[in-house]
């Protein structure tokens, strides 16, 4: 279940039960709903010149390179839009309050508490000029489609889109399903000059890492799972076909999110110039992810992950490192996962095996595209 921080693929995931959410798809699906809203099917001559946005998948690393119109420094001239989907806490509200407070962003915080993201916001003392914030469910295609709608009805541009929401379920013993989609076509219309499409992965998905190694590790394996739809209907709820373990869930879904950055890049980057990335913000510790988590876990997580990995950042920090990945422009590079050094440097990272499978990548965007009714 952890899927929404790529809110661009997963809906093709979970689209057939509403009402509950699945932390592993959401994000990722974003995109695939704008295809189906009917402004995207009259747009479909943009970004869809290959294949519906879903979103889901990703593509080799295929060399990153840098987007030329973004690494020249066009002069902007106004401010940058972005949506920030789960933004009302932890990595999206630190990142949402870093770039409003840059004065360059007017950040939509895409939320599914309107109350909740508005009093965070309040008390990380957001200029209230710098944000607007917009209902979104990643677990309802519906609430998808609506806040597509609603965004297009703004009139803003959109510059940036960052896959952030997520929920993590280690507990949970049934799993739960969900829906989603957004839209690529209105930033492919963008004049912006660094147009960017990010999703949030992590290193607990990459089994190159010691924190990969950790069990249940992520594996996708052939598939299956997902190509059965993941409804939970006599059929897995896990992509691999497996018995469900809301852990793996959550890893196997920040592949697909690896994934499908990817895919995106290979489908998209050279003819539209947006730059699609992924990264691995550092361990917030402290964020809501791990409100599911049983308690004795909760309470040793922050001081191991502290003083024994070593890999711990404050929401602060990491809300800066992502929004280094939208808006600074030596961070213009394609196709890649961003991770940062000791010295909160950032870096180009290296995705594990699974996560850097092209082959991989394509099938889980053809038969996410499949699943949500766009192929
Ligand atoms: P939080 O739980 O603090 O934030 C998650 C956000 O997602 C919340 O705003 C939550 O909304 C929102 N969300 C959850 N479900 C939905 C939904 N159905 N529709 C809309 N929004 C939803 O966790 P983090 O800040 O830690 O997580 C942010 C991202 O960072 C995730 O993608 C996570 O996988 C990733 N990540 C986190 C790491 C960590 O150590 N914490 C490490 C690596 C990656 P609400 O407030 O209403 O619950
Ligand atoms: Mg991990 C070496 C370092 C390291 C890092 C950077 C993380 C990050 N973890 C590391 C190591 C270990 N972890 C080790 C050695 C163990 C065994 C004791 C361990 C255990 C562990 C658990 C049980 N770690 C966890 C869990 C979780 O439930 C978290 C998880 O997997 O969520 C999916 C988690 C995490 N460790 C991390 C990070 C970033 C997480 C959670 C968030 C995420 O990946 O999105």
């Amino acid at each position: 279940m952890a899927l929404h921080a790529a809110a661009l693929l997963p809906s093709a995931f979970s689209t057939h039960k509403e009402g509950k959410s699945s932390a592993s798809l959401k994000d990722s699906c974003f995109f695939g709903v704008s295809l189906i809203s009917d402004h995207v099917k009259a747009d479909k001559r943009e970004f869809s010149s290959r294949k519906s946005p879903v979103l889901r998948v990703q593509a080799v690393a295929t060399a990153p390179t840098a987007t030329p119109a973004a690494s020249q420094g066009k002069k902007t001239i106004r401010k940058g839009t972005v949506i920030i989907t789960g933004a009302s806490s932890g990595l999206g509200l630190a990142t949402a309050k870093a770039l409003s407070e840059s004065g360059k962003w007017h950040v939509v915080m895409a939320c599914r508490d309107f109350l909740k993201a508005e009093k965070a916001a309040k008390s990380a003392g957001m200029a209230k000029e710098s944000y607007t914030i917009m209902h979104l469910d990643l677990s309802s295609l519906d609430s998808v489609r609506q806040f597509v709608d609603n965004f297009k009805r703004s009139g803003r541009p959109l510059d940036v889109l960052v896959c952030n929401a997520a929920i993590y379920q280690p507990t949970a013993k049934e799993p739960s399903f969900t829906a989603d989609g957004l839209l690529p076509d209105d930033m492919k219309e963008s004049d912006y000059p660094s147009k960017r499409l990010i999703i949030v992965g992590s290193i607990t998905g990459n089994t190159n890492t010691l924190a990969g190694n950790v069990p249940p590790k992520a594996n996708l394996g052939d598939l299956r799972g997902l190509q059965g739809g993941l409804t939970g209907l006599n059929t897995s709820s896990m992509i691999d076909g497996g018995d469900f373990d809301g852990a793996k869930a959550y890893k196997d879904s920040k592949v697909c999110n690896m994934l499908t950055m990817q895919e995106f890049h290979r489908r998209y980057h050279e003819d539209t110039g947006i730059t699609f990335a992924s990264l691995y913000p550092g361990c917030i510790a402290t964020t809501g992810l791990f409100r599911e988590h049983i308690p004795l876990f909760r309470l040793l997580f922050p001081p191991f992950q502290k003083f024994i990995t070593k890999g711990f950042v404050s929401e602060e920090e990491s809300g800066k490192r992502l929004a280094q990945v939208v808006s600074d422009p030596s961070l213009t590079k394609s196709g890649v996962y961003w991770s940062w050094n000791k010295d909160s440097a950032s870096f180009v990272n290296q995705l594990s095996e699974e996560a850097s499978d092209a082959a991989k990548a394509r099938k889980v965007w053809e038969v996410s595209e499949k699943l949500v009714g766009l192929s």
